[in-house]
């Protein structure tokens, strides 16, 4: 919850500093140039092939890794300045200090490749405005700041390009706690408030001119900007000297204000994927981006293969984080996992690298699908006792087999649920085994609807069978789910739903919502027919309760979608969503 608040209390001072942004601009650019489908579909195209990235947060806030004056400091270990509310003549004293003597920009490329790793992010340049590469614009960096003098963006550039990783920097060109004038969340513990800087100031002294020293020296093939709070005017000036430099570089779309290649759900994967967009997931390891000495909560080999296999059945990309030590070292921790990743990927490659979003409407209860031109690739999670395993599409399907073992075909049959694989007793590997189908022609998914009407005519939407469209709203919860964070009025929910028995049905909204939130307004959408209704608090955005809608008609049997759509949201939210549940109305 707390975590929901602070991204609420982002959006808020995103929300505030935005009024006061300088709507003019002191240089001279052009809006980015437009470019064709094939020309973007090429320079996507190592991006898309790759499936799998590395994200590395190193900066000095790895010196501290999590404690500050004895005391163990919450948040994540780059956070520290931030969270501690340390004063940059204190944090200053880090660098002089930070001397990573066992980097090896050949070790950590090579750690990349051996688990399979495709391209890498590192940080240039994270919140507390420390430059992690030989800056011109600003002598606070590793180069003139620390004992260590050398340039370790420089050196895995080199050591990346020898293995053929692309290399790509972060950077928050808003957020920056070393300086008066940055915007965003900024430093008020040394400097004056976000309504008494001059934001011009920043960008134009700093975080302008290190962007374009970035692109200019390191030509680096992605900028991965994070946390934006500028105008779209700003935006298309990153955008411009970045592209004056490296025209097809990569660009996310935390540049701001609409631009950008991919879109970057963060620690979660979008339940249905990002239809007809290009995304990446980030996500840590642990729990922090940067390094914690007593952060030692790391996920399993077997849950993050399970995401990049999740991932890129939904034709998104993976990109896992690491956060190394002062001395210049990933966690071993961290370092087993990825090997063991690319142990399986080394087997398995071809079911996710190139490949896309699979055919099917929802995830098979056995495991994932990915597919290629004429090839679905079955990701089995849960191997079948039976030795029967159902793949629900129709199509014309020439052979099946292991990925390890094309030369042993396995029987398959058609029914009206789908195609029927004999596999054999034992998976290939615990955590994914893959069986290759061979399909000539369209592959028809037989899934059409991922929630189906109850035996006794309810259907019952809960979020977690949803698709949830937009860049804000996303599933928060452990035990339940709940869509939350819904922060734009143009994000919505919506749900393919299998109907057998149509009629008049009672409209029921399980929600929660805040005082300060309350009077947003939605409807519900089946088709031409809506329904509304109006958002009034419930005291906190944990209490949930249930909201009457009235009576909708469904006409007829079939597959149909019903969404749900903000029209109004005077307040940071339109609400926490649990479900929506249509009951039969019985006169
Ligand atoms: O606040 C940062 C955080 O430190 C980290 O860099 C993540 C990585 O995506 N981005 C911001 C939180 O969204």
């Amino acid at each position: 919850m707390r975590v929901f608040i602070r991204c609420l209390l982002i959006v808020g001072l995103l929300t505030n500093a935005a009024l006061i942004a300088p709507r003019s601009s002191l240089w001279a650019f052009q809006t980015p140039p437009t470019e064709s489908k094939e020309q973007r579909d090429a320079r996507m195209g190592w991006w898309r092939e790759a499936r799998f990235g590395m994200f590395i947060h190193w900066g000095i806030y790895a010196l501290p890794a999590g404690t500050y004056q004895g005391k163990r400091v919450g948040g994540a270990g780059e956070w520290i300045m931030h969270d501690a509310k340390i004063p940059v003549a204190r944090y200053e004293t880090f660098a002089p200090q930070f001397n990573p003597v066992k980097f090896r920009a050949d070790e950590w490329a090579a750690i990349a490749q051996a688990a399979g790793i495709k391209y890498m992010v590192i940080t240039a340049k994270h919140c507390d405005g420390f430059a992690m590469y030989k800056s011109t614009a600003s002598k606070y960096n590793i180069v003139d700041a620390t004992p260590f003098k050398r340039d370790p963006l420089a050196e895995l550039s080199t050591a990346c390009a020898a293995r053929g990783i692309r290399l790509g920097f972060y950077y928050s060109h808003c957020w920056d706690w070393h300086e008066p004038n940055a915007t965003g969340l900024v430093n008020d513990w040394d400097f004056p408030p976000l309504n008494k800087r001059n934001p011009d100031a920043y960008f134009r002294l700093k975080s302008l001119p290190q962007v374009e020293e970035l692109a200019a020296h390191y030509k680096p093939s992605l900028i991965w900007f994070d946390v934006p709070d500028l105008t779209r005017q700003r935006s298309e000036e990153f955008m411009t000297v970045i592209k004056r430099h490296v025209p097809d570089c990569i660009v996310n779309d935390r540049i701001g204000n609409g631009l950008g290649d991919y879109a970057t759900p963060e620690q979660f994967i979008p339940a249905g994927g990002m239809q007809g967009r290009d995304w990446e997931t980030c996500m840590t390891i642990n729990d922090t981006w940067g390094y914690k000495s007593y952060d030692t909560n790391f996920k399993s080999t077997e849950t993050l293969l399970r995401n990049l296999i999740d991932i890129a059945s939904k034709g998104g990309n993976y990109l896992l984080n690491v956060g190394p030590t002062a001395e210049g070292l990933i966690p071993e921790a961290e370092v087993q996992r990825l090997k063991e990743m690319g142990g399986w990927l080394k087997v398995n490659g071809e079911a996710i690298y190139g490949t896309s979003a699979g055919p099917l409407m929802k995830a098979p209860a056995w495991g994932r699908v990915t597919q290629r031109p004429g090839k679905l690739y079955l990701h089995v999670f849960d191997w079948p006792a039976t030795g029967k395993l159902l793949l629900p599409i129709t199509g014309n399907v020439v052979k099946a087999y292991l990925l390890t073992a094309p030369g042993r075909t396995l029987a398959f049959s058609a029914s009206d649920d789908g195609v029927e694989i004999r596999v054999p007793a034992k998976p290939v590997d615990p955590i994914a085994s893959v069986i290759v189908v061979e399909i000539h022609g369209d592959v028809r998914p037989l899934d059409t609807a991922r929630v189906v009407q109850g035996a006794d005519g309810t259907i019952r939407l809960a979020v977690t069978d949803a698709e949830i469209v937009g860049s804000g709203a996303r599933l928060f919860g452990d035990r339940e789910k709940f869509v939350g964070y819904w922060v734009n009025a143009g994000d919505y929910v919506e749900w393919a739903v299998k109907v057998a028995r149509p009629g008049d049905f009672d409209v029921v909204v399980n929600y929660a919502c805040e005082p300060g939130s309350a009077g947003s307004e939605f409807k519900l959408v089946i088709g031409d027919k809506s329904i509304g209704g109006k958002i009034s608090s419930t005291g906190s955005w944990d209490d949930y309760r249930l909201l009457t809608l009235g009576t909708i008609h469904l006409d007829r049997p079939g597959t149909i979608t019903i969404a749900v759509k903000p029209t109004k949201k005077p307040g940071l939210a339109v609400m926490n969503l649990r479900s929506v549940t249509l009951r039969p109305r019985r006169d």
